[in-house]
């Protein structure tokens, strides 16, 4: 019962959001285009990608992610380890004004356990993200058959570093 009443509210919520670009801002950090590879219907579980990028003067951090479709949620890295790529939970992820942090397949990403509803091609489904600073913050996450396909890849950006001149102050020869 009460789970069929969920599953309607999402479902208006899966309406009430079309467009396929899509980001969002908390305190100082920018959210954009949270994604999820769709998965077959038998999925346990998945995972959620992102970038987050710190517009602000201090750094943030992401503590932890939660989502109604998952029982549980995990922060996750992948690392080398004798030549495998192993996934491994990790505490929080920090960013350091102006940098920009992506959560990619393969690299960071947001596990979630025990699915209770599909990743199907289309959908978009509730999660929210809990910063230290800039608090609590509710995105909508696209789910994709074809993340390659939207339009959204970054091309390899390299021109907005801007080069402080560095004259060393403290130089004792
Ligand atoms: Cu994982």
């Amino acid at each position: 019962m009460r789970l069929t009443q969920f599953s309607l509210l999402l479902s208006a919520a899966l309406l009430s959001v079309q467009a396929l670009a899509h980001d969002f801002n908390a305190g100082n950090i920018h959210i954009d285009h949270p994604w999820s590879r769709a998965l077959p219907p038998v999925a346990p579980t998945g995972a959620a990608y992102l970038t987050l990028e710190n517009q602000g003067q201090q750094s943030d951090t992401l503590l932890s992610a939660r989502t109604p479709i998952a029982g549980h949620v995990e922060l996750h890295e992948h690392i080398h380890q004798d030549s495998l790529m192993k996934m491994q939970q990790i505490d929080s992820v920090t960013i350091a004004p102006g940098q920009r942090v992506e959560f990619t397949p393969g690299g960071n990403h947001i596990m979630l356990f025990e699915l209770k509803q599909p990743l199907t091609d289309g959908d978009k489904y509730p999660m929210t993200l809990i910063f230290e600073q800039a608090g609590e913050v509710d995105i909508q996450v696209v789910v994709t058959a074809d993340p390659d396909n939207h339009g959204n890849n970054q091309p390899e950006d390299h021109g907005n570093h801007s080069e402080h001149d560095a004259h060393s102050e403290h130089s004792h020869h």
